[in-house]
């Protein structure tokens, strides 16, 4: 006989999930009662940073991450970032405390009512077992869910007297032996036809989606590009939330635009689109026109069956991307079409007082090493990051598909925590910190050694971008004054320096990157949008 707790425990080491991420509340605490030596605990103080720390941690470790939250008021703190989440296709395991069984019928204090149905739509399976002795089977269901394609959170409510209840080997003996692949190839004749489509086609391009990331496939897409000659898009910024394709390499044409008129002018004069790892499209403003070129067609990879049913448009193969790219690249012959021009380099910086957001990133550039990772949310400085940095390596920039502030901080700690010996640098807008700003006590709590780059326009910049497309006039709300984000960071012991000139940012830049420990750096920029 053993414990629920320790059966449950034993599941998570079979996983190798010994990071939880969480905050404890009083039904959370029987199941950390004689926390386990080999596991580590790593607290959040809020449960939208508990999250958005496991995301990062699970993208970058591409390992079905443990999230555990306190019971409703925990869970419902955590929406936001669960929705991201979802967005990124980040495999969690979800666990939340709920009041003992015996009071939840009476929904004493803190029961949380519905706990299985206040987290949908933003989890791919919510459940709570029947039985103290089902613990461990369910939570086994949500790492499997989890993990699966599309990759997403999986959530388990567990009654706090569960985690003591004595389970009977019978009821574990199967559980945590099983292991449950979902990496699926395509059709072969869907493949071949496809080939033929590719080769056919007299002006063909990629758009390479975050997913080529997730699922390994940055050698495939890349042989492919060269073998077809293909010229390759990055899907659109907002819903990218990783880069498939190196953005220095000569066949990379830039990144598309997140609408749906501005997509279909930039994709002219291209004959098939050929999308891969990516939903079609990750459209946000509402710029109406031909989605697609007239007479262009699409063909979509994706291993999400929801992204394929719900495409307007082109034709969509449900498979693994790498294993499918890599089939692709086998059926196809060397193509001898032109290949495509390469874009030119970006304007050279300019100096003003105070800098603009693309020569804050020319210079982050200058000092980030080779095997750096960005983990980005600075809004209008996005694509003069991308511009400005061309990030080459794979599993190098994380940015959130859903959109919901508070990741950045959050998941570049989580990055961090992923790749202990890659330097994070974790680039924020002054507004987007406070949406996780109790980061920065687990930074220093755990010397974890991002450095992180806030940009000041002293203003929510997107948003008076946004107003502009939207035709608003007069809206509140926009300005940012007095925000002393790195005062806040120092308060939380965090190392920080304020600086103003390309100098001193580099200066204090590499002395971040160099140092064991959180570090942040403050930059006066220039308000508005920066493309470079
Ligand atoms: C949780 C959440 N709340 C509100 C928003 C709306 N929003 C999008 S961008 C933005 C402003 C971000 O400001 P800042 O980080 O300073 O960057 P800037 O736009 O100035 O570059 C806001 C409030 C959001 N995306 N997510």
């Amino acid at each position: 006989m053993s414990t629920v707790r320790e059966a449950t425990f034993d599941l998570f080491r079979r996983h190798g999930m010994t990071t939880i991420f969480g905050n404890p509340g009083s039904t959370e605490l029987p199941m950390l009662g004689d926390f386990p030596a080999d596991f580590r605990y790593i607290l959040g103080l809020q449960e939208a940073v508990v999250v958005g720390m496991a995301d990062g941690y699970a993208q970058a470790s591409s390992s079905v991450t443990h999230v555990n939250l306190h019971t409703a008021p925990g869970v419902g703190n955590a929406m936001g970032a669960l929705f991201n989440a979802q967005a990124n296709h980040s495999p969690l395991l979800v666990t939340a405390g709920q009041q003992v069984r015996a009071q939840i019928t009476m929904q004493a204090n803190l029961t949380n009512r519905d706990a299985t149905r206040v987290v949908h739509p933003y989890v791919k399976w919510a459940f709570e077992p029947p039985r103290a002795a089902d613990v461990p089977a369910a939570i086994a269901q949500g790492i499997h869910r989890a993990s699966l394609p599309p990759k997403g959170p999986a959530f388990v409510s567990i009654p706090m007297d569960d985690w003591n209840a004595e389970i009977d080997e019978a009821d574990v003996r199967w559980v945590g032996a099983r292991t449950v692949t979902g990496r699926a190839g395509a059709d072969p004749e869907v493949v071949a036809e496809l080939a033929g489509r590719l080769e056919r086609a007299k002006r063909p391009c990629l758009v390479a989606g975050p997913d080529i990331d997730a699922s390994g496939a940055w050698d495939v897409a890349i042989a492919l590009a060269e073998k077809q000659r293909l010229a390759v898009w990055a899907s659109p910024a907002t819903g990218g939330g990783r880069l498939g394709f190196p953005e220095g390499h000569p066949n990379f044409q830039g990144t598309l635009p997140p609408a749906i008129g501005p997509i279909g002018s930039t994709l002219e004069g291209y004959d098939l689109i050929l999308t891969a790892g990516t939903s079609v499209f990750p459209y946000y403003p509402h710029i109406p026109g031909p989605p697609l070129p007239e007479g262009a067609e699409l063909v979509a990879i994706t291993s999400d069956p929801d992204e394929a049913a719900r495409a307007p448009m082109g034709d969509a193969i449900v498979a693994d991307v790498r294993l499918t790219l890599a089939a692709l690249l086998e059926a196809v012959g060397a193509s001898d079409r032109e290949p495509p021009m390469p874009v030119g380099d970006a304007p050279p910086v300019e100096d003003s007082d105070p800098l603009g957001a693309g020569a804050v990133h020319a210079t982050l550039h200058e000092v980030l090493p080779e095997e750096g990772i960005v983990v980005l949310e600075s809004p209008t400085s996005t694509m003069a990051l991308r511009n400005r940095l061309r990030i080459s390596n794979p599993g190098s920039y994380y940015f959130c598909a859903g959109g919901g502030l508070g990741y950045g901080l959050s998941a570049g700690l989580g990055v961090q925590l992923a790749q202990p010996d890659r330097p994070v640098a974790c680039v924020l807008g002054e507004g987007s910190v406070q949406y996780a700003v109790s980061g920065f006590w687990t930074a220093v709590a755990y010397q974890i050694p991002v450095t992180f780059l806030v940009l000041r326009n002293n203003e929510y910049g997107i948003l008076k971008w946004f107003a502009e497309v939207e035709q608003v006039t007069g809206a509140p709300g926009l300005d940012l004054p007095a925000l002393e984000s790195a005062e806040i960071a120092r308060g939380y012991g965090v190392d920080v320096r304020r600086v103003r000139s390309r100098d001193e940012l580099r200066e204090a830049l590499a002395a971040g990157v160099a140092s064991n420990g959180p570090s942040l750096v403050e930059v006066d920029v220039a308000p508005g949008m920066s493309l470079f």
